[in-house]
């Protein structure tokens, strides 16, 4: 089977990049799979069906056979592709309201992450340049890039499924089963996966937040407040019980978010 063959079998990614878990699929999709991904370029939280519909009939010529609709529960969307005679896959994770009122369940164990994982066949382990965290995704400080592309992965599934309190107890698992390199701290790789989604979501005042912190002054005063912060956290992180560790370390996440974005 040659190359093209291949290329041919492979599916068109179709989704939103607004958030880590999607910025992740078209990272792996695009740059170590080769597929080709189409954006459809809505905010997190909503979009315009109609924006949507119309991108990807101008696409309509880059389209493979088959497509993977990801998290994106319109029908029109999935009526045009139809219509176009493209094979539909839809992958989703989520509960959905409708306008109407109707509830919409998508809901899986796997999140969207792994379910492309899966159908693409892709072990982010093996993928060539796995020690790298994808430059798409922007980390804002040292820890983020030493972890390989596998860790990562399970631990952007982790924080879509069960949000920070999953994370949390993800990170600490690869932590205490010596998947983490030396000098990743646990704290601090929460933080900037946190970071990276509310940056890709725009939630919170994360930008104002983060346009603060570019004077230096502003900094010094953030950081030191931070570092009082993440030190009381781990204080109480080595006295109490393991299983009481994570509600505080998602509580010093969500207090130093507050602390750096505003409320
Ligand atoms: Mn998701």
């Amino acid at each position: 089977m040659g190359a093209n063959t291949v290329i041919e079998k492979m599916p068109t990614i179709i989704l939103n990049v607004n958030d880590l878990e999607s910025a992740l699929i078209q990272h792996i999709a695009q740059d170590q799979a080769g597929a080709t991904v189409i954006d459809l370029q809505q905010p997190w939280g909503g979009g315009n069906e109609s924006d949507m519909t119309e991108l990807l009939r101008e696409r309509r010529d880059e389209l493979a056979e088959t497509v993977l609709l990801i998290e994106a529960p319109y029908a029109n969307l999935e009526r045009t592709l139809n219509v176009m005679g493209k094979q539909v896959v839809v992958i989703d994770h989520h509960l959905y309201h409708t306008h109407n009122n109707e509830t919409l369940d998508l809901r899986s164990d796997l999140s969207s992450l792994d379910q492309v994982l899966l159908f693409l066949g892709i072990d982010p382990l093996t993928q060539p340049g796995s020690a790298q965290l994808p430059p798409c995704l922007g980390l804002v400080t040292d820890s983020g890039g030493e972890i390989d592309l596998d860790a990562l992965a399970h631990l952007v599934s982790a924080n879509d499924r069960g949000h920070i309190p999953l994370l949390a107890h993800h990170i600490n698992e690869l932590d205490e089963s010596g998947k983490l390199p030396p000098g990743v701290d646990q704290c601090e790789l929460l933080w900037d996966l946190r970071l990276n989604e509310m940056t890709l979501t725009h939630t919170m005042a994360i930008d104002g937040g983060i346009a603060e912190l570019a004077d230096p002054k502003v900094f010094a005063d953030k950081k030191q407040a931070l570092e009082n912060l993440f030190n009381q956290a781990m204080d109480y992180w080595t006295r109490i019980g393991k299983e009481a560790r994570f509600a505080i370390l998602a509580l010093a996440v969500t207090n130093a978010m507050t602390l750096v974005c505003g409320s």
